[in-house]
């Protein structure tokens, strides 16, 4: 194929107010700031979203750790070897450590440029198989159980198929309780967002009480051990979010049995190839996945609509509609969920959906162009 030369490369931090809070274990959030890479060639643009936060929480990345890896080490990349290839940009781009957010986002826009190019969506690329996904909704910790129900009454009447709610100490068993009294036969699962430890072993095996679809990251990230440990001794199949960073996590878990489930994200392992990897080798292992969000705007929230149409993405995915973050998302059309709890794959070229520069100009905080 004949190669193309990369021009240029912007970056834009970008601040957008949720519609509603979103709490989990480590804290309260009213906004997100992330930060959008474009990546021009031949008149063409790519679209990649970073998805670390301001504080590291979820991860140790921010947006300012992954504004400088980008502006200093991955951009440079891209336009001094003029990558346009996401698998050349996933070989160059190894030999630094780390930073798989700041990766994931420049990986992106290449994976948009190349679909753009050959005329084809991504899910297309990546050889997914589905024409709609299934969606689920995350629903953060409230004020009260009785303001819980409610916002898990109105995502069910939207259609959602399943509701994941999240736990941490002293808003878990009493959590589980009210919401299977409520909604007995909804599918349901749980995300501690590595809030317990092993001595709270006792605990979370009650959890096996409420019939729960899984659970999801009982302990901290780098807790593969302990995850095993707990798994032996629960019915309900663990998930891993924040621990499975590569393909060689997700063997590390078979091996120990740290998990049953793999959540995955393409900000925390880096890009799609390494998702496609991990995704691959689950399906090897008959290890079930879907995707988890970041509750990123259209732009991150297209790219994993067209991930999830790979084959072993088997559960409902953390992809809800636009309107659920966002009054007013980046791209057009908005993702929408269907009365099913679906979400149509768009079937345009690259993300399928078009951003809104406006929009965007308006939700700036910082702008940079980088150019050779
Ligand atoms: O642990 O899955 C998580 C959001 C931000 C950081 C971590 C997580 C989440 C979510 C929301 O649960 C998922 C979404 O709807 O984007
Ligand atoms: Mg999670």
């Amino acid at each position: 194929m004949r190669r193309l030369k990369v021009e240029r490369v912007e970056l834009s931090l970008l601040k957008l107010p949720y519609v509603h809070f979103f709490e989990t274990s480590f804290g309260r959030e009213e906004e997100r700031e992330f930060i959008l890479v474009k990546i021009y060639s031949d008149g063409i643009c790519g679209y990649g979203e970073v998805v670390s936060e301001k504080s590291p929480l979820f991860s140790y990345e921010t947006t300012s750790t992954a504004w400088h890896i980008l502006k200093d080490f991955l951009i440079p990349l891209v336009l001094d070897k003029s990558i346009s290839d996401p698998h050349d940009f996933y070989r160059e781009a190894k030999k630094y450590r780390g930073h798989p957010m700041a990766k994931a986002g420049c990986e992106l826009a290449l994976w948009d440029l190349q679909g753009k190019k050959e005329g084809k969506p991504l899910s297309k690329l990546y050889g997914g198989t589905k024409t709609e996904i299934p969606a689920g909704v995350s629903v953060g910790i409230q004020d009260s159980f009785s303001e819980l129900q409610e916002r898990i009454q109105s995502f069910l009447e939207e259609g959602y198929q399943r509701i994941k709610i999240k736990i941490k100490p002293d808003w878990d068993i009493q959590a589980c309780e009210e919401t299977r009294k409520r909604f007995p036969d909804v599918t349901l699962q749980v995300d501690a967002n590595g809030a317990y430890s092993i001595d709270d072993k006792e605990i979370l095996k009650r959890l096996d009480e409420f019939n729960l679809l899984m659970v999801e990251q009982p302990f901290p990230s780098f807790d593969l051990w302990d995850h095993s440990r707990l798994q032996k001794e629960m019915r309900t199949p663990l998930c891993l979010d924040e621990s499975m960073l590569s393909v060689e996590t997700a063997r590390k878990a078979y091996e120990m049995g740290s998990c049953r489930i793999v959540n995955i994200k393409v900000g925390r392992v880096g890009g799609i190839i390494e998702a496609r990897k991990i995704h691959d080798y689950c399906q090897e292992k008959q290890f079930p996945v879907w995707c988890g969000g970041m509750l990123e705007s259209g732009i991150g929230r297209a790219h994993n609509i067209h991930l999830a149409t790979l084959p072993n993405f088997k559960f409902p995915n953390d992809i809800s509609a636009s309107k659920r973050y966002y009054a007013e998302d980046l791209i057009e059309p908005p993702v929408e969920v269907s009365s099913k709890g679906t979400i149509k794959v768009p079937e345009l070229p690259g993300i399928g959906v078009s951003p809104q520069e406006q929009r965007i100009k308006k939700a700036a905080l910082k702008h940079e162009v980088f150019t050779l």
